[in-house]
């Protein structure tokens, strides 16, 4: 087992709904502690950035222009194997596919505004932190 650090993102609909508070204890829960974090209203071209791999895809548009619909909260996720033990909190993608306790099965709104995002490797973890904090923001 390894400790890792992962990003973590509360999306739009769920800062609307004001489910912060309640998202973060699912986390803390399992074991993961907040070791970073950040409310910010994304630009345009913030959130064309941080899901540039995404670009070809037919949903881009619709995922950026969602994403800088109201206020995310970035943070820094710390504890052991952090990267998959949060995609396991979270729940697939599609709400609709995910399993009961999960996040995304308890929160989300739609396959796209699906309340939470999560790194999905270690690589994209370490680039994904990188790109919203400096390591003087993240204290483990
Ligand atoms: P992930 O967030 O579970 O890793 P990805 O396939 O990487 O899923 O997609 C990134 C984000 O894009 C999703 O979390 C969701 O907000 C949005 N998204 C994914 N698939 C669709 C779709 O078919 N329609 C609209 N939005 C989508």
């Amino acid at each position: 087992m390894a400790v890792e650090r992962t990003l973590s993102i509360i999306k739009p609909d769920a800062t609307r709904r004001n489910l912060t508070g309640k998202i973060n204890a699912r986390f803390e829960e399992k074991g993961l502690r907040i070791v970073g974090q950040k409310r910010l209203q994304l630009t345009r071209a913030q959130a064309e950035a941080f899901y540039g791999v995404h670009r070809e895809r037919s949903f881009f548009g619709e995922l950026v222009d969602f994403m800088i619909s109201g206020p995310v909260v970035v943070q820094v996720l710390e504890g052991e194997n952090a990267v998959l033990a949060n995609r396991e909190i979270m729940g697939a993608t599609n709400p609709a596919n995910a399993e009961p306790g999960t996040i995304r099965a308890d929160f989300a709104e739609s396959i796209e505004a699906n309340s939470v995002h999560g790194s999905d490797s270690l690589e994209n973890a370490n680039r994904e932190v990188s790109f919203f904090f400096s390591e003087i923001e993240i204290a483990g």
